[in-house]
């Protein structure tokens, strides 16, 4: 069994991407199986197999603390901890080749609190991977770019689990301008010739700064462009996924 946690700022399609991807592997045969762990999502486009909503509810949690959506969301985020046992035995009971796990709405709320990375290390003692979504609608300047990197660098530093890095929603750029952004994510050279062309004063020097730091830690981001839409890229993902929790041999994925 494979653990899969989608993760990436709000709105970048998480969600939808799970929900897509679960159905793709579902037509390969593939066993497999839904996590949300959005305390706070209204309508999801798939039906969760499990779903921490039946464990913490948010409308509760603000009439009992008198607490605003965004107070509810925080608690809701630490609350999830304490679910960590629960969830892990759900999924054990499944018995999937592969479990997707969508992440909450505002990535700060898992990435950035002590819950998410104490999730992801006791949900499972299977192989795991994080999937980290860049939108492509954001993604298409470089200064926007390269926030974004750091940005998945930072997650990076607080999970240590092998990261994956996908261009999502790539059906709304053509794609010359979706290859643009992979061709940034794979060639310093061509980014750096963005940064000078595009960006000027402190944008410049700092885009500059940030990306060389990255380089030197020796990170690296390759884009997989991947729409949840059209489906496109789907196949990449999974051999990328297999690459890197199987070490290149052949996985379930
Ligand atoms: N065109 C297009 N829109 C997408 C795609 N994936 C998600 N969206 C849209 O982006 C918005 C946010 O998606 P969602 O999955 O809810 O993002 P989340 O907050 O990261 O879970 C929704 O309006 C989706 O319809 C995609 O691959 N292509
Ligand atoms: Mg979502």
């Amino acid at each position: 069994m494979f653990v899969v946690f989608v993760i990436g700022t709000a709105g970048s399609g998480k969600s939808h991407l799970t929900a897509t991807f679960n159905e793709w592997l579902k037509v390969g045969k593939q066993k497999t199986a839904t996590v949300n762990l959005d305390p706070g999502v209204l309508t999801l486009p798939y039906v969760p197999d499990i779903d921490i909503r039946d464990y913490i509810n948010i409308s509760e949690l603000m009439e009992k603390y008198r607490l605003g959506p965004n107070g509810a969301l925080i608690m809701a985020a630490d609350l999830i901890a304490e679910q960590a046992e629960r969830l892990g035995r759900e999924i054990e009971d499944l018995k999937s080749d592969a479990v997707i796990v969508d992440t909450p709405g505002q990535m700060e709320l898992f990435a950035f609190r002590a819950s998410g990375p104490y999730i992801v290390n006791e949900l499972t003692r299977e192989p795991k991977a994080l999937v980290y979504l860049f939108d492509t609608v954001f993604s298409f300047n470089p200064l926007n770019f390269v926030s974004n990197v750091f940005l998945s660098a930072a997650v990076y530093n607080r999970f240590f689990v092998p990261q994956l890095h996908v261009l999502s929603k790539c059906d709304l750029l053509p794609p010359e301008e979706v290859n643009r952004i992979v061709d940034w994510s794979a060639n310093p050279k061509a980014l750096e010739a963005e940064i000078e062309e595009k960006l000027s004063g402190t944008k410049r020097l700092l885009s500059r700064g940030m990306i060389n730091a990255i380089y030197r830690l020796g990170l690296r981001f390759l884009l997989i462009p991947v729409s949840a839409k059209t489906n496109e890229g789907l196949i990449n993902l999974s051999t990328a996924l297999e690459r890197i929790l199987a070490g290149g041999e052949k996985a379930t994925f």
